[in-house]
């Protein structure tokens, strides 16, 4: 199966197999890998290099840990465009999967000084703050932070961030969202965002800073959103 000849690093080579073995789909998702001991005596190798290899796929999200029970597949990562302002709930509906929220908090106060320019705000201008996790099938995917001029939204209740917000937007409110820009960087992610998202210190995570506004080019909404990397993944299609 190896070729010790080879040049290629052996856990490489044992990562690729065990990666094939994943996308070919000879392991379902959440199925537990052979054990290290059983690689290590199937590859005639020592176990670091079959822990080498093991770590490389962890990392690279085909593969979870799970303390002291063994490697399993893991659920293949979201390829989410980068090309259309769509909504969370919307981007989980077109993928079959059911869209749910935990709100955690729910705010409104003065803006810090970046957010106040951001929107384009007056000095004494609110914004409602709301803090949410996003589910995607139960599992939380995301944590939003969006921040919304009173003014445009007055009456923002409890029950409209209950489900999409875009909708509340667009259809209570009859507002057009028209065109947004991104920033996306990586970041690890903090402790508290940790534990809302179900992931271990440390992690990193995908940070995405969305500035979204209305056909008169007035800003409706900051959101600082916190993906799982490991469930992830961002696509853009470009053109030379
Ligand atoms: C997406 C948007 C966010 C928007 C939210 C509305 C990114 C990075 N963020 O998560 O800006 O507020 O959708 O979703 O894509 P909703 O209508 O389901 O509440």
């Amino acid at each position: 199966m190896l070729d010790k000849q080879s040049p290629i690093p052996m856990y490489v080579q044992i990562e690729d197999y065990l990666k094939n073995q994943i996308l070919q789909g000879d392991f379902v998702i959440g199925e537990a890998i052979p054990s290290e001991r059983e690689l290590t005596d199937t590859f005639e190798v020592s176990r670091m290099t079959v822990r080498q290899s093991i770590t490389n796929l962890v990392n690279e999200g085909l593969l979870y840990r799970e303390k002291g029970r063994g490697t399993y597949v893991a659920t293949p990562k979201i390829e989410q465009p980068l090309s259309g302002l769509t909504s969370f709930t919307e981007d989980m509906l077109s993928r079959g999967m059911k869209p749910s929220n935990k709100l955690i908090s729910f705010e409104k106060m003065i803006p810090e000084i970046d957010i106040m320019h951001e929107l384009q705000l007056a000095k004494d201008e609110e914004v409602f703050v709301v803090k949410r996790i996003r589910y995607a099938d139960d599992k939380p995917m995301a944590i939003e932070r969006s921040y919304l001029p009173v003014k445009l939204v007055p009456n923002l209740e409890l029950n409209d961030i209950e489900g999409s917000l875009y909708s509340f937007i667009e259809k209570d409110k009859r507002l057009i969202i028209s065109h947004a820009s991104q920033r996306m960087e990586a970041v690890l992610v903090k402790r508290e965002d940790a534990e809302f998202l179900q992931i271990f210190m440390p992690s990193a995570v995908l940070l995405i800073e969305r500035i979204s506004y209305l056909t008169n080019d007035v800003p409706i909404e900051i959101v600082r959103s916190t993906y799982r990397a490991d469930r992830y993944k961002f696509i853009s299609e470009i053109r030379r």
